[in-house]
């Protein structure tokens, strides 16, 4: 068997450079060790930026988004038993999308398989690459049908897998720099079956810990309660679970929150990564199987989307023209976009951790964070600009 590009892995990442390369007649083959119904179901995240939703809109992967996303143009900080609403869209003019990732997912993969006639294989197992520094590459991987390994030859493969898939396992040490940072403090991620309880993104600022909420959709509301890393799921009980997220979201004036059956419940550690360069040989990593933000700023799968537009113009303007300029700028194009978030991420990880940490003087600053974004116009625009990504041209 033979492909030009071999696409490892159908999350956002993977299914929009799918689509991308089909849409130029580039043939390649997507492989996904889950089954289509699995990814088709696996709420992650919601939150989109204006520009990653223009990236899809010009590649006509973004009509069932904008029939059925809403727009959100305000959040509500809450700390010291106050209500801090911050309008972002009149400051800049951009907005966020709210479209639950498995959604989108499910439009890529029906666009990708169905509609643009890509060829996709759901359950393989063991996929190992080989051969990425020589021009001849090969993808091998274990049928689940007939549980015979196949082998596919290439000219690239395009790591698509997440955070724990096997492409970025492939590096070979010493030749790529991972950087890490870990935050030490864990997220009881949350779903709930219950109608949002405001029509926008809340951040609680409690000396208990930092809570979220983050409407998804009229029936299912994601919430998020600060944790000790590593912590057991099970350790939080569903009254546990209301009570604490009543106290840290509660404020003056606020309503309180519409509880419901928890339909998802799982601690996730805060931690980043990021892989430089982004390529070897013939491997472009794209996505969390590069680099992962902690979902603190709500970036990753914009990331995602971003690393997805550009290597897929990069791999058709090659396969197609000749024209390896968009390769040869790709990682670099992106890690400038995937820093800057990250930065992000990490000046916002205080704005949300510091009242809890135990430290008066960390308490003491992040107050003044918070307190500047609504005194200063000029730190509310920057920060604005930073939380929807429209600074770097997104
Ligand atoms: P994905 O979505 O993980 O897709 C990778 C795909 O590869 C498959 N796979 C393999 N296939 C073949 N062989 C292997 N060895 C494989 N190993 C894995 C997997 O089954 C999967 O289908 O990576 P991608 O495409 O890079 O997309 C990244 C995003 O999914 C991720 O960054 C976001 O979900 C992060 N994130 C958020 N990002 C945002 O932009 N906004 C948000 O509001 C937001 N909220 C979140 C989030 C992530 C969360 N979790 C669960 C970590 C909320 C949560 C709770």
């Amino acid at each position: 068997q033979r492909f030009p590009v071999v696409v490892v892995g159908a999350g956002p990442a993977g299914l929009t450079l799918g689509n991308i390369l089909r849409a130029a007649s580039v043939d390649c083959l997507v492989l996904e060790i889950e089954t289509r119904e699995f990814i088709e179901q696996r709420p992650r995240a919601g939150v989109l930026e204006e520009g990653a939703v223009r990236g899809l809109q010009r590649r006509g992967l973004a009509d069932t988004l904008l029939a059925r996303a809403q727009r959100h143009t305000e959040c509500e900080f809450r700390f010291d038993g106050e209500r801090y609403r911050f309008g972002y869209a009149e400051l800049t003019g951009v907005h966020h999308w709210v479209y639950p990732q498995q959604l989108l997912v499910t439009d890529l993969v029906r666009e990708y398989a169905d509609v643009r006639g890509g060829a996709i294989r759901f359950g393989v197992q063991d996929v190992e690459l080989h051969g990425l520094d020589t021009d001849h590459p090969s993808v091998s991987y274990t049928c689940p049908d007939t549980g015979r390994r196949q082998v596919v030859h290439c000219d690239f493969v395009a790591g698509c897998d997440g955070a724990r898939g096997a492409t970025r396992a492939a590096l070979p040490a010493g030749r790529a720099h991972i950087a890490r940072s870990d935050y030490g403090i864990g997220w009881l991620a949350l779903l709930a079956q219950a109608p949002p309880s405001s029509d926008c993104v809340l951040f609680g600022m409690h000396p208990r810990g930092f809570a979220g909420h983050m409407p998804r959709s009229a029936e299912v509301t994601r919430y998020y309660l600060e944790c000790p890393p590593g912590d057991d799921p099970e350790n939080w009980s569903e009254d546990r679970v209301w009570t604490e997220l009543q106290q840290r979201l509660g404020a003056h004036g606020a309503p309180p929150l519409t509880e419901g059956r928890l339909i998802e419940k799982r601690v996730l550690d805060m931690h980043n990564y990021v892989v430089e360069p982004m390529v070897f040989g013939r491997l472009f990593l794209a996505g969390d199987a590069a680099h992962l933000t902690a979902p603190i700023a709500a970036k990753g799968m914009n990331l995602a989307l971003h690393d997805a537009f550009l290597l897929g113009d990069g791999l058709v303007a090659h396969l197609t023209k000749g024209d390896s300029t968009g390769l040869d700028g790709y990682s670099s194009a992106c890690l400038t976009r995937v820093w800057d978030y990250q930065e992000f991420s990490h000046w916002l990880s205080e704005v949300y951790h510091g009242t809890s940490s135990g430290d008066p003087y960390r308490a003491g600053t992040t107050l003044a964070r918070l307190r500047r974004i609504f005194d200063s116009p000029t730190a509310a625009r920057a920060f604005a600009e930073q939380y929807l990504g429209s600074h770097t041209g997104g």
